[in-house]
């Protein structure tokens, strides 16, 4: 299986070890490193078309979105993750390639690092291993 996985650079202290956590359970369940292509994009709200680039590819059997978004005072955090969430939901229903949401929206830094590693595991991990069970089904659906 091949797989894309696009991250955001904001919070990216963040974002390098949710991808990191991504990648080393795609290769712990057999992806091939040269089977794994990763690209970044500037924030969050630039996920959905950097998937939709990975997407129009046609080479990929699942595309893994990382981002980070962090409340701050203004409502910057509601307009991305709206943004974000219905941008993916978008392509999955418009190309025939699961885009999986691996995006954190999070109150806090700390929650944030909770969940890249931390306290709560890494959700880069649960977003492989949902890669990984999509791609598994439309190949076993399409075949
Ligand atoms: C502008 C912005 C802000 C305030 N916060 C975040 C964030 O917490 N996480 C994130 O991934 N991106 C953030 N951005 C950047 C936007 O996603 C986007 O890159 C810019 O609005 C330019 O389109």
């Amino acid at each position: 299986m091949r797989f894309a996985i696009v991250v955001s650079e904001w919070n990216t202290e963040i974002t390098e070890a949710l991808s990191l956590g991504a990648k080393d359970t795609l290769l712990k369940f057999g992806a091939a490193e040269s089977d794994i292509v990763r690209r970044n994009v500037p924030g969050s709200f630039e996920l959905t078309l950097g998937a939709q680039l990975m997407a129009e590819r046609k080479e990929f059997d699942a595309i893994i979105c990382i981002g980070v978004v962090i409340q701050g005072e203004t409502k910057h955090f509601d307009f991305i993750c709206d943004a974000v969430a219905k941008g993916i939901t978008d392509l999955n229903m418009n190309y025939n390639v699961s885009v999986i949401f691996g995006v954190l929206t999070l109150n806090t830094m700390q929650q944030a690092l909770d969940r890249a590693g931390g306290a709560h595991g890494n959700k880069g991990d649960e977003a492989a291993i949902t890669a990984i069970k999509m791609a598994a089904l439309k190949k076993e659906l399409e075949a």
